[in-house]
């Protein structure tokens, strides 16, 4: 009985429940949860991810849509037996519109991609994320992902014209698409983008476009934390006559690890490793504005040492040492993670409060790092080895509630870009009130009455 509508649905739609697959498919980067799924779909076209939809309406079966993997807040975990619906076979690659600059792909087409393949028009998708080799649009779209180059381009939302949106009842939306100027209501479009997937299953969507930047330049630099960062970046905005593309923030034990797991060296050289550094990419050709920015901010001593990419291949050099800090941590031992984010100018009082009071409470060293231009910081916490795995969760559960605590009295967030997912549901009420929380529930029983769409995530339907 059990598996009967498995083997039914499997005469129409591609399924999969070899263990492998079951164990890939049915988790995210979150290690928290033990993947469960009964079996994992991959349907071919919108019209399949309709049918897949309407027969689990039908049977009452629950399902997890399910990108690239790459979260961190569990939103594509599937614990509790539920269908994995994988997105990864929807790989419709459009041609540029060199009009309206707009491009229109299939959810499964990952970021990356995306970036390959409007270059040679000089344009670009400009959402770009440290996992853009493996995460997807749909995916980017359904967290409304953020990333190193928010404060140039703001958060993915802003990039997309037309969404394809398929319900759990199995009916297909088209909600806009090449379409610039479509005023037309309340905006559905932008109700699914970052709904992490418990409203409905985005299949395909038409991208806005941007130029590429003409000229870039990298520059990393060694400073004594995050007050002479933050320092910096006002100095960069006010007197620095340069756009800047990103500003990224690593304290000096995540330069270690990235380090040590990648076996590179200091990027400054023999001697101490500075406390902390800051990544600093900037647009434009900037005829010598940059160097004096540079000598003056050192003359300043805002800044211990600073390198200056001379090439491309410097610059994918130093950008490494920013991107591998994720996968560095995940390899040196079990991470308890936290993306949260405050008013950009007060992220320097806000971390010193987080030194003295609260990062005495998590169980483990708490390694900082993040994108300090729009104010967001990852705060990671390790597993000290001798801590049993359950000790460590329950420690960082009680410790995060003082953490949110801290933000919800500085008016943060609890999640500035990954999202609730299952693992941050705990901390949605200091950052959404009652009112606002019941309004998404009146939502999602509207389009999904029997919560069978990604069930769980980011509230309990009560
Ligand atoms: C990043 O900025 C990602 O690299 C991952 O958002 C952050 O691992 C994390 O906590
Ligand atoms: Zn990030």
């Amino acid at each position: 009985m059990k598996t009967q509508w498995i083997d039914e649905l499997s005469q129409r739609v591609p399924l999969s429940r070899q263990p492998q697959d079951l164990q890939t498919y049915g988790r995210d980067w979150t290690r928290v949860y033990v993947p469960r799924p009964s079996a994992v779909v991959f349907p071919r076209h919108a019209d399949e991810v309709c049918e897949v939809l309407s027969f689990c309406s039908e049977h009452g079966i629950a399902v997890v849509p399910s990108g690239g993997r790459t979260g961190l807040s569990a939103g594509a975990v599937a614990a509790e037996g539920e269908l994995v619906l994988s997105l990864e076979r929807l790989r419709h690659l459009g041609e540029v519109d060199p009009f309206g600059l707009t491009l229109t792909v299939g959810s499964g087409i990952t970021n990356h991609e995306t970036h390959v393949h409007a270059e040679h028009l000089g344009l670009t998708w400009p959402v770009d994320l440290a996992s853009k080799g493996s995460c997807q649009v749909g995916g980017n779209l359904a967290t409304n992902a953020g990333g190193i180059r928010v404060l140039r381009y703001g958060h993915a939302r802003h990039w997309v014209t037309g969404l394809q949106v398929a319900l759990m009842n199995g009916t297909l939306l088209n909600l806009g698409n090449a379409v610039q100027k479509d005023n037309v209501g309340p905006d559905l479009r932008q109700l699914m983008i970052g709904s992490e997937g418990i409203l409905g299953v985005i299949t395909q969507a038409t991208l806005r476009l941007t130029l590429l930047p003409t000229d870039r330049q990298v520059l990393f630099l060694a400073v004594d934390g995050m007050e002479t960062g933050l320092e910096l970046l006002r100095h960069a905005r006010i007197q620095g006559r340069f756009q800047l593309q990103a500003f990224e923030f690593m304290g000096r034990n995540c330069l270690e690890a990235v380090m040590k797991v990648g076996g590179v060296p200091s990027p400054f050289g023999g001697g101490e490793l500075p406390p902390a550094a800051v990544l600093i990419e900037v647009e434009g050709r900037l005829d010598g504005d940059l160097d004096r920015w540079l000598e003056d901010v050192l003359n300043q001593k805002l800044v211990r040492d600073g390198l200056v990419a001379k090439s491309s291949g410097d610059m994918s050099r130093l950008w490494a040492y920013r991107d591998n800090i994720t996968e560095s941590l995940g390899r040196l031992g079990l991470m308890h993670k936290n993306d949260i984010s405050v008013e950009v100018g007060r992220l320097a009082e806000f971390v010193h409060v987080l030194e003295k009071e609260v990062a005495p409470a998590f169980p483990g060293e708490l390694y900082l790092f993040g994108h300090l231009g729009d104010g967001n910081l990852h705060v990671n916490v390790m597993k000290p080895s001798a801590t049993d795995p359950e000790e460590f969760w329950d420690g960082c559960h009680v410790a995060d509630m003082q953490l949110y605590e801290l933000l919800h009295k500085v008016g943060g967030s609890v999640s500035a870009e990954h999202g609730i997912g299952l693992l941050k549901k705990s901390a949605l009420r200091f950052s959404r009130g009652t009112a606002e929380v019941a309004a998404m529930r009146a939502v999602k029983k509207a389009l999904d009455p029997q919560g069978l769409l990604n069930p769980g995530k980011v509230f309990d339907l009560g």
